[in-house]
C-alpha cells in the first residue's frame, strides 16, 4: 500500500457537533474520522487522521508528511485565513494538498474569503459539510492518477 494520506484538522474542529450546528452540522470530529476511515478503506487507501489547536503542531505534521505521506487533506480551520507559516510549510512539503472546509467560506464573513492554503493546494472543496472530506479524498486519489504535467 502507498504511504497514508494525512487528513489534518486545525483549531476548534474538536468542537464539532458540540456548538454551532447550523454552520458546521451535528457530526462530531470522531464521526468525521469514522466516515473518512471507512471511505478510505472502501477505496483502498490508508489515512492518518489528526486534529490540533496549535499552529506549530500543524506545521510539524506538514513537515512529517513530506517523508511519510502520499498527500494531505487539510482543514486548517481559521489558520487557513491567517497563516503564512502554514503556507510555507505546505509549499516545502512538495505534496498534493486538497483543502477542505465544512462551511462555504465564500458565503461567510469577508475575512474567510482569502485562503493561504489554497495557494499551495491542488484544489478546494467547501460547503458540503462532512461529505467534503470524502470528496477531498476522492479528488486526491484522482489527482494521483494524473501524469505529471
Ligand atoms: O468551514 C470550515 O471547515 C472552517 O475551516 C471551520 C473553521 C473556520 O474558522 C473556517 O473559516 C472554516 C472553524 C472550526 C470549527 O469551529 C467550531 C467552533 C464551535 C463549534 C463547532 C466548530
Amino acid at each position: 500500500m502507498s504511504p497514508p494520506i494525512f487528513v489534518l484538522n486545525g483549531p476548534n474542529l474538536n468542537m464539532l457537533g458540540k456548538r454551532e450546528p447550523a454552520i458546521y452540522g451535528t457530526a462530531t470530529l470522531a464521526d468525521v474520522r469514522q466516515i473518512v476511515e471507512s471511505h478510505a478503506a472502501s477505496v483502498g487507501v490508508a489515512t492518518d487522521f489528526r486534529q490540533t489547536n496549535s499552529e506549530g503542531e500543524l506545521i510539524e505534521w506538514v513537515h512529517e508528511a513530506r517523508d511519510r505521506a502520499s498527500g494531505i487533506v487539510l482543514n486548517a480551520g481559521a489558520y487557513t485565513h491567517t497563516s503564512i507559516a502554514l503556507f510555507d510549510a505546505l509549499k516545502s512539503a512538495e505534496l498534493p494538498v486538497v483543502e477542505v472546509h465544512l462551511s462555504n467560506i465564500f458565503a461567510r464573513e469577508s475575512f474567510r474569503h482569502h485562503s493561504y492554503v489554497a495557494m499551495a493546494a491542488v484544489g478546494v472543496i467547501c460547503g458540503f459539510g462532512v461529505r467534503g472530506y470524502t470528496m477531498a479524498l476522492d479528488a486526491l486519489i484522482e489527482h494521483f492518477k494524473k501524469p505529471a504535467a
